[in-house]
């Protein structure tokens, strides 16, 4: 199998659509195939601007993503985009009749669709995701537009994978903006208020601005580190026509040219790297604690933990010891 997965990536990175697809299964199925493929690819990639989207559920995030990866296609960027769907019923369910998946007329030449389960995993964006936004990056994507929905961690998870993050929202959705005050508005990049169309977007547009200037001061306030001379752009569009995408496919460029030009580039780039550490590190973790012989140890020391015989940190320090034994 591990033979396999070396032999589809040479083919991938000699730019086999195919094997880029059976690669991206690979990468969901998890188990081996995922660290194998990033053996292969790892040193391959690192060029791709990697864009994430998130907003509310119905705020227009595909019809977005497909507006701007038609965009890119006409300054000849070539272009991949992920859409992780939210496995959760809870965030997003109610709106699925209204969904659009895969536009009617396909994907624009050139540009590569992916959709993928979230899983509902606790903490977010899934390893597979990573593993897919580093395929299509190793594929010589230049652009990859990820679109998550704004009803969980994932949303905040999507900074760990992107360079620039885009915030969408609606016109009159004040109590939304209300809600992601508490925490996706921060994460923003770049706002859209998409839907521009409709009554109300100036006023949205307005909040918004208001909000990144209270967030501003009462950052500077606390004596937190200045953003570094960006100021998130807001741009009005209506996905649906067409409108207002390139000015936001602009700001999506200036970000990015930000970041090179300020050193942030570099920032992220190591952040990215803390954050794949990370994920492979617990990986390891689960893996190993699956194995029989430590599960069992595992349930024991719950049992001494729920029993108030041990404390919880105790409980780990041994797991570690008997995990380091069992090597
Ligand atoms: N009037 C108007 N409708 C829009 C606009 N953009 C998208 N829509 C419509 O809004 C609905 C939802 O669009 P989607 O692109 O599926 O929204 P989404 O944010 O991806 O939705 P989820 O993935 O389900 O969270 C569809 O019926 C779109 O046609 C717009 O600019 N104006
Ligand atoms: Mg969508």
């Amino acid at each position: 199998m591990l033979r396999d997965i070396a032999d589809l990536c040479r083919r991938m990175l000699a730019g086999d659509r195919r094997a880029l697809a059976r690669l991206i299964t690979a990468a969901e199925d998890g188990g081996a195939a995922l660290p194998a493929i990033m053996k292969e690819i790892h040193s391959r990639t690192g060029r791709a601007h990697v864009v994430g989207l998130t907003g509310p559920p119905g705020a227009g995030k595909s019809t977005l993503v497909w507006a701007l990866a038609a965009e890119y296609g006409r300054l000849g960027r070539r272009v991949g985009i992920i859409a992780v769907d939210p496995s959760s019923p809870f965030s997003g369910g109610a709106v699925l009749g209204d969904r659009v998946r895969v536009p009617a007329r396909g994907a624009p030449p050139g540009v590569y669709f992916r959709s993928m389960a979230s899983r509902g995993r606790l903490g977010g964006t899934p390893h597979a995701v990573r593993a897919a936004v580093s395929l299509l990056d190793a594929f010589g994507k230049e652009v990859v537009l990820i679109e998550t929905v704004g009803a969980g961690q994932s949303d905040v998870a999507v900074r760990t994978l992107a360079h620039t993050t885009v915030v969408v929202s609606v016109p009159g959705l004040g109590d939304d903006i209300q809600m992601m005050k508490a925490g996706i508005l921060e994460i923003a990049d770049v706002y859209a208020v998409n839907k521009a169309d409709k009554e109300g977007a100036s006023r949205t547009a307005a909040q918004l601005s208001a909000m990144i200037d209270t967030g501003r001061e009462a950052a500077r306030a606390m004596g937190a580190d200045d953003p570094g001379g960006w100021t998130p752009p807001i741009v009005c569009t209506v996905a649906t026509r067409g409108e207002g995408i390139p000015d936001l496919v602009a700001a999506l460029e200036r970000h990015r040219q930000f970041l090179q030009r300020s050193g942030r580039a570099e920032l992220l780039n190591r952040a990215h790297a803390a954050a794949a550490v990370q994920d492979a590190l617990f990986t390891r973790l689960e893996e190993r604690l699956a194995r029989p012989d430590v599960a069992c140890e595992h349930t024991r020391l719950v049992d001494e933990v729920g029993a108030r015989r041990l404390d919880a940190f105790r409980a780990a320090d041994l797991l570690l010891a008997r995990l380091g034994a069992s090597e």
